[in-house]
């Protein structure tokens, strides 16, 4: 089973859409990880290819959102030592039931003091473009994670409501950040319990693609960065019909004109229960 989807963290993400862990990497990995966020957030890319997405840069960005990246590791080493790891991958693959678990994207997140909320949403909402439309999340604090800092906030159980027709969603700092979240609450006839992650650096959790979740804003004097993994099963295919949905323009750039397959060098396999595993993928992480 891998160390991670143990027993107790399988049941929990299967009732509540969602499970707390204690530890995901080490204090060395948080601290060369803040050394990390810190150069990719000025710009600095050590391999040379920038991000997917710079949503963010020191000097430009607007100091009251949260500042993210998606898809740092091809930017940086140490990054992808950890988000491209087979022990996420096998922990998400088995959380999900798939035979296997390959990247979509991943995400660096840092809401310094002040910053803004982050909208609830669901990721599958955003994922039209590849088939099966699954995704599944490992979220790992690189701070002391709490609600007053604006950790990530699940509506439990809220994976199993309807999927379609959900309303708008606003990822960065929009007014109300709960308001989608609790129109479907409503549709639903619930009242959403909300769990926010509280863990210490090293510490997270980890989420199915159609759980709402947000975060608000960072009302603590403390930093809050985040390094998320969102993986599809190692099966998953490009979907035309949906390529110009959710972020699909951003991520179909990679699709192959005559098939539907998904890039190894792109989207590369972390994991899979035949022990497979893209070629050319760093080892586990050094620290
Ligand atoms: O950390 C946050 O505030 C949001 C994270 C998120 O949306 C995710 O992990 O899917």
């Amino acid at each position: 089973m891998g160390d991670l989807a143990t027993p107790g963290v399988a049941a929990a993400f299967a009732a509540d859409g969602f499970a707390l862990v204690d530890r995901l990497v080490s204090e060395e990995m948080v601290v060369a990880l803040h050394d990390r966020f810190d150069r990719l957030f000025r710009g600095e890319f050590e391999t040379g290819v920038p991000p997917d997405e710079v949503n963010w840069q020191e000097g430009t960005g607007d100091l009251t959102l949260t500042r993210q990246l998606c898809n740092a590791w091809r930017a940086d080493r140490l990054v992808a030592s950890v988000v491209l790891s087979p022990r996420f991958g096998e922990a998400l693959a088995r959380l999900a039931g798939w035979p296997g678990a390959r990247i979509i994207q991943d995400n660096a997140l840092w809401k310094p003091p002040g910053a803004r909320a982050v909208g609830f949403h669901r990721d599958n909402a955003y994922l039209a473009w590849y088939q099966p439309r699954e995704m599944g999340t490992c979220w790992t604090s690189l701070d002391p994670a709490s609600a007053v800092s604006g950790t990530v906030c699940f509506s439990r159980g809220s994976h199993k409501w309807s999927t379609g027709g959900d309303p708008a969603m606003e990822f960065h700092g929009p007014e109300d950040y709960r308001a989608p979240m609790e129109v479907a609450a409503s549709a639903e006839g619930l009242v959403p319990e909300l769990v926010p992650v509280e863990v210490p650096a090293g510490g997270g959790s980890f989420h199915h693609g159609w759980t709402w979740h947000g975060s608000d804003a960072n009302r603590s004097d403390v930093h809050r960065r985040t390094l998320v993994l969102h993986c599809a099963s190692s099966e998953a295919r490009f979907h035309r019909p949906g390529f110009a949905e959710g972020n699909g323009p951003i991520y179909t750039q990679y699709a192959h004109a005559e098939d539907d397959m998904m890039d190894e060098a792109h989207f590369p396999v972390l994991w899979t229960v035949d022990g497979y595993r893209s070629p050319g993928l760093p080892g586990p992480p050094t620290v």
